[in-house]
């Protein structure tokens, strides 16, 4: 897969000086985090060690894997399901029109793990578990908090492209329909700012953002609630984005490649890049957690530690709802 060009906007300086639940709700206590400490002694080694060498050779991996997790806990559990391929008589989930561009690194980094992981112990780890801690094992590599990743997780034995819809949330949505999907699956509004703090690393394409820069009033280019010349250098950044698709911008544009809590500080600034960033500032149920989170890096820390450990144990499948499948992107009948 071509890597997107990506774009760093040079801003001025004084814009760096200036200021129940749902049914699919099941927390398993099943999982541990001895699970593998008999079975596969050395897969915590070898999931760290394919971990470093990807992220040091195509360093947007973290980012795409944070996102892959994300987007497979959301739809039924984080159960690998987001990793089968389509095949002729089934569209999977990967191919909903909302991953369009979950980047190939996130794909790789689980297949290389699960490679060397099927050599030293066969048949033992699910994809589902390696996905969950390469995608910690990446948070810390970028300056993000550690947090525990238990085992036991199994592979799903479907992946439905239709079961995506209504499960993620789009940039396009209001803040009433974003803590409603987050509510249906047990988070939060609190836990959905948390969360949403991963848009720290990583990019977006600009045709998730240009109806905010492009044309957006009668009377204005961009949407006035960005600070000005962000949004401006914005504009010129994607003014060619219908023709080359795959041009992208920072999400953070001050600090893109360190898992921080400035994400928080620019989306207070008018300089968060999403529509959905930029309302967590601005709607009374979320821009109190903002203010919190970017005030105090310890706070957001603490708050993304807890709601990712409850991530990744949402809706996962344990004993006979699910195998270790053979290879991540296909079932093993
Ligand atoms: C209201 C909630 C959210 C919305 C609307 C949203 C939307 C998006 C969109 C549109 C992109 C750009 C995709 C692209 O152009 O390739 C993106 C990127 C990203 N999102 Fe979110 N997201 C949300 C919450 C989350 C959460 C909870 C996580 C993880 C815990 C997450 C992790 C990421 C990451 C890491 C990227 C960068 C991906 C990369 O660089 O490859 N997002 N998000
Ligand atoms: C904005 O609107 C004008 C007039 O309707 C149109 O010609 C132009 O292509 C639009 N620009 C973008 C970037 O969509
Ligand atoms: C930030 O939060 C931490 C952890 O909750 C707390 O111990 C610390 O005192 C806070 N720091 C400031 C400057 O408020
Ligand atoms: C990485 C990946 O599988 N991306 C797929 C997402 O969906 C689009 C459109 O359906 C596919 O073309 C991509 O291959």
């Amino acid at each position: 897969m071509a890597s997107p060009l990506l774009l760093l906007l040079t801003l001025s300086a004084a814009l760096f000086l200036s200021p129940t639940v749902h049914s699919q709700r099941q927390r398993s206590s099943y999982l541990t985090t001895a699970y593998y400490r008999r079975s596969c002694p050395r897969f915590e080694q070898i999931v760290q060690d394919t971990t470093t060498n990807k992220q040091i050779s195509s360093p947007t991996t973290a980012a795409a894997s944070l996102r892959l997790f994300f987007h497979d806990c959301f739809v039924g559990g984080c159960d690998a399901s987001v990793l089968i391929s389509s095949t002729r008589f089934s569209k999977a989930e990967r191919d909903a029109d909302i991953n369009l561009s979950l980047p190939g690194d996130g794909f790789d980094v689980v297949v290389r793990a699960k490679t060397a992981l099927e050599l030293n112990c066969p048949g033992v780890v699910s994809c589902a578990d390696i996905l969950a801690v390469a995608t910690r094992n990446l948070v810390v590599m970028m300056g993000g908090p550690f947090y525990t990743v238990k085992l036991g997780r199994k592979d799903s034995l479907t992946s439905r492209s239709a079961d995506v819809e209504g499960n993620l949330p789009k940039t396009t949505m209001s803040m009433n329909q974003h803590i409603e999907i987050f509510k249906s699956k047990g988070f939060s509004v609190q836990e959905m700012v948390a969360l949403t703090g991963a848009h720290t690393i990583g990019f977006s394409h600009c045709k998730e953002f240009s109806s905010i820069l492009y044309n957006y009033s009668r009377t204005q280019e961009s949407d006035p609630a960005y600070y000005s010349e962000f949004a401006k250098s914005l504009r010129n950044a994607c003014a060619d984005y219908k023709k080359n698709p795959t041009l992208s911008v920072f999400n953070d544009v001050i600090t893109p490649n360190k898992f921080d809590n400035v994400y928080y500080n620019n989306v207070r600034k008018g300089l968060g890049l999403l529509k959905s960033d930029h309302d967590l500032s601005s709607d009374w149920r979320t821009k109190d957690y903002v203010d919190l989170y970017s005030r105090n890096q310890s706070e957001f820390f603490r708050a993304f530690v807890k709601a990712m450990e409850k991530m990744s144990e949402f809706g996962v499948k344990t004993g006979r709802q699910g195998e270790v499948r053979r290879r991540c992107d296909a079932f093993n009948n």
